[in-house]
């Protein structure tokens, strides 16, 4: 990475390759999610009005999924980072799971929502939730049935998109981990970032579709690149 002794704020990204190694599946892999459900039917609000039952279904796996798993290394030097690094730091996460917090870490922000978070369509209340939607249960809040998963589908708005850009803004390192640079608008966040003088850098198991954007690639394992990479911003 060179000179560190210039960083001060730091913002990080991170995609479904953070987790591949706690077993949770990524999205655009060979055995990726959407070869048993094609994108478009489960992860769109047409898709969502069109089969509620097959989206409902393929959430209440995933957030089985998403409890069963536990975080791996890469979750735990970011966690380390957060607590160790007195400068800015926003882990900002494409991810629906929940093992950067389970791992330690405190200041991530949820871009694309939470598998273990509901959304009531009726009230827009949210609520933690570890069960199942399927059935059909009443919202804690109003009691409408009208629960969906509390997830960013295509063609909505990702969440906290100001926080996200103020920090991109004020960023003097941008790191992407584990993410394919395939939807936005967090494959143009490397962009925004270099705009601002950043230096920026990608952790990937392979080439991206934005790895030319970036100062600097390191191919590897998250499990291995990431703990590495904290150690040295720590030295
Ligand atoms: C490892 C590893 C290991 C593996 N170690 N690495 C045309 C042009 C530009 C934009 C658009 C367009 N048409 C439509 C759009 C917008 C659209 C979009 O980007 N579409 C693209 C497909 C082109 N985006 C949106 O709609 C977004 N909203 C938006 O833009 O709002 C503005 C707006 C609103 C209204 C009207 C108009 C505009 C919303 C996007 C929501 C994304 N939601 C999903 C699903 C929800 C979560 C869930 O179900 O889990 O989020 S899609 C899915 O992709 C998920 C992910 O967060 C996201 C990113 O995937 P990620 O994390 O990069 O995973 P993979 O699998 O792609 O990559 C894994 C990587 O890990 C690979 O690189 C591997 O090499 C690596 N890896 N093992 C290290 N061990």
């Amino acid at each position: 990475m060179g000179e560190m002794n210039n960083i001060r704020n730091i913002v990080i990204l991170t995609g479904a390759g953070i987790s591949a190694e706690s077993g949770l599946r990524t999205f655009r892999a060979e055995d990726g999610l959407w070869e048993d459900h094609p994108v478009e039917e489960v992860a769109t609000p047409e898709g969502f009005r069109r089969d509620p039952e097959l989206v409902q279904r393929f959430y209440d796996e995933r957030r089985r999924n998403v409890r069963d798993a536990q975080p791996n290394p890469a979750h735990a030097a970011l966690a380390k980072l957060d607590r160790e690094w007195d400068g800015e730091l926003l882990i900002v996460t494409q991810n629906i799971d929940d093992l950067h917090e389970r791992a330690g870490a405190q200041r991530v922000l949820h871009m694309h929502g939470e598998a273990l978070s509901v959304w009531c369509r009726a009230c827009d209340a949210r609520h933690p939730w570890e069960g199942t939607l399927l059935d059909g249960p009443p919202c804690p809040a109003c009691g409408a049935v009208a629960l969906r998963p509390d997830i960013v589908w295509f063609g909505e708005m990702p969440y906290e998109m100001d926080r996200i850009f103020a920090a991109i803004a004020r960023a003097d390192l941008f790191v992407s981990i584990g993410t394919s640079g395939a939807v936005y608008p967090a494959a143009g966040f490397v962009q925004q970032a270099a705009a601002a003088q950043a230096r920026t850098l990608e952790l990937n198991l392979e080439r991206s579709n934005g790895s030319h954007w970036f100062d600097e690639t390191r191919l590897g394992p998250a499990s291995v690149l990431v703990p590495e990479w904290v150690d040295e911003v720590l030295a």
